[in-house]
């Protein structure tokens, strides 16, 4: 055995230099065949995976959910029984921004969470708002686009952002949290996380609910002012990624108390909002919060890019107990992410331990690039098979997607409810839910970012906008716009 502290090449062999190229003569031509060389320098190239598409910049880590309350009455998933104890890896970020971009731009931040259970991974990929710009997936990439760069210059651009908010009236409820405080969290550890969808949990006797998620920072909500956020892009643009790592490194280890909010699914169709719509919230007067437990992070990832830049969250991950809801954009991310997943990383994702569940997997899909898990010789590589193969569990049919709605494909908005429209939900979070000095910050955050980048073109939609949202809102926002103009 040489001594394991030789320099090897990446098949274990132990090299010569670290140093100097192979060459003929001291000062002849280097050769091909330093193939320790040829593969330091290609594997160099290659060190990069495509980044997320959104969502690029982030940090997490891994720690536990500990279920302290009993709802198995409303759902027979293993993880949330009482007293189970499941290991979690949780990933924040921001949305719009590059890898190489500031943790402290305004945005929305992801709050994704992978749950080792023992009926395989659990994940619930959400954000810190408890709503979203859209409500429907074919909208995404050009909502996207329009957060991003400019296809001629590469800059980032006030006017397309306002330009599709602005025609879009259903951003408004999104846009309103995201200029109020909680587009700019202290920390990723001074934000609450929601599942922001609609789920379903099914119970053991097949009844099923519909219910919201909510975790609420242990830690209490901070958020930065928009000059200390704009002061951390420049000074410390890691901040968040750098003070989650630091406080758990210190033994500081944040929690979240996880709550839901549960709705019968006979009071679906008449809730005096569509339940479906991401761009709504189910009032808590309405359906108050029902403690589950605590999730805990507790434990820094060794590697960065083994197990957070390749980690593989997808929301079609759900495990019995769990269903999706028709929630269009739900539903759009449910193919959406394994997709992305197999761009990024690869076919066989899955099979890195970071994404390979704790539980057995009895798949019938082999091989692909890089396959390295296998099931023994003897296990047919197909189903139906008379070789004692694993076979599908019939008990997961109800599982999947029973709503009691109409079954005919159609193209459709949602079915507006009683007091369903574009603003009136962005309207009492701005005056039931925030405080004047809140308001004052909104108001203030609103004006600086339509003068940071927008023209008079826009002006009249802005305003209208925000008089729809609240009719002294939007005058405000007009009367600080003209003033600055
Ligand atoms: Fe995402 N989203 N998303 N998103 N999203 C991705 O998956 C997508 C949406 C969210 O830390 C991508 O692995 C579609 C809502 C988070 O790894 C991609 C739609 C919410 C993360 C993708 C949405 C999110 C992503 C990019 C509209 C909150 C980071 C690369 C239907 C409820 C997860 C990737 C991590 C990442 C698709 C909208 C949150 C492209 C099609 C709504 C937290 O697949």
């Amino acid at each position: 055995m040489t001594n394991a502290r030789h320099t090897t090449n990446n098949v274990g062999i132990p090299v010569a230099s670290d140093d100097e190229s192979l060459t003929a003569g001291t000062q002849g031509p280097i050769l091909l065949h330093d193939h320790y060389l040829v593969e330091k320098l290609a594997h160099f190239n290659r060190e990069r995976v495509p980044e997320r598409v959104v969502h690029a910049k982030g940090g997490g880590a891994f720690g536990e959910l500990l279920v302290t309350e009993d709802v198995s009455a409303y759902t027979k998933a293993k993880l949330f029984q009482p007293g189970a104890k499941t290991e979690v890896l949780a990933r924040f970020s921001t949305v719009a921004g590059e890898q190489g971009s500031p943790d402290t731009w305004r945005d929305p931040r992801g709050f994704a969470l992978k749950f080792y259970t023992e009926d395989g991974n659990y994940d619930l990929v959400g954000n810190n708002t408890p709503v979203f710009f859209i409500k429907d997936p074919i909208k995404f990439p050009d909502f996207i686009h329009s957060q991003k760069r400019l296809p001629g210059s590469g800059l980032r651009d006030h006017t397309m952002q306002w330009d599709f908010w602005t025609l879009r009236p259903e951003t408004a409820h999104q846009v309103t949290w995201l200029m109020g405080d909680r587009g700019l969290p202290r920390t990723w550890r001074n934000m609450d996380g929601f599942g922001s969808h609609t789920y379903q949990w099914i119970n053991a006797a097949g009844e099923r609910f519909w219910v919201k998620y909510h975790f609420k920072t242990d830690q209490g909500i901070e958020c930065l002012t928009q000059a200390e956020a704009d002061r951390l892009a420049g000074s410390d643009p890691d901040h968040h990624r750098a003070d989650l790592y630091q406080a758990i490194e210190r033994g500081e280890f944040p929690s979240w108390t996880l709550h839901v909010q549960i709705m019968p699914v006979a009071e679906a169709e008449n809730y005096r909002f569509n339940p479906f719509d991401l761009t709504k919230v189910w009032s808590q007067r309405d359906y108050p919060l029902v403690k589950v437990g605590v999730m805990t992070l507790n434990r820094n990832p060794r590697n960065f890019f083994a197990e957070i830049e390749q980690a593989a969250f997808a929301p079609s991950n759900v495990v019995p107990g769990v269903g999706f809801s028709p929630d269009k954009m739900l539903l759009g991310r449910v193919f959406s992410y394994a997709d992305a997943h197999r761009y990024r990383i690869g076919v066989n994702h899955a099979q890195l331990p970071v994404n390979a569940p704790k539980s057995r997997v009895n798949s019938y899909s082999k091989e692909g690039n890089m396959a390295y898990n296998f099931n023994d010789p003897e296990t047919p590589v197909y189903a139906p098979n008379s070789f004692g193969g694993p076979h599908a569990d019939p008990e997961r049919a109800g599982d999947e997607g029973v709503w009691g709605f109409g079954t005919e494909a159609v193209r459709a908005g949602y079915v507006r409810h009683a007091e369903d429209d574009d603003f009136g939900q962005a309207g009492t979070l701005v005056r039931e839910v925030m405080n004047d000095e809140e308001r004052d910050r909104l108001v203030s955050n609103i004006v600086g970012h339509v003068l940071g980048g927008t023209s008079e073109a826009l002006y009249e939609r802005i305003f209208e906008y925000w008089r729809n949202v609240d009719e002294e809102l939007g005058k405000r926002v007009e009367a600080g716009v003209r003033a600055g103009a």
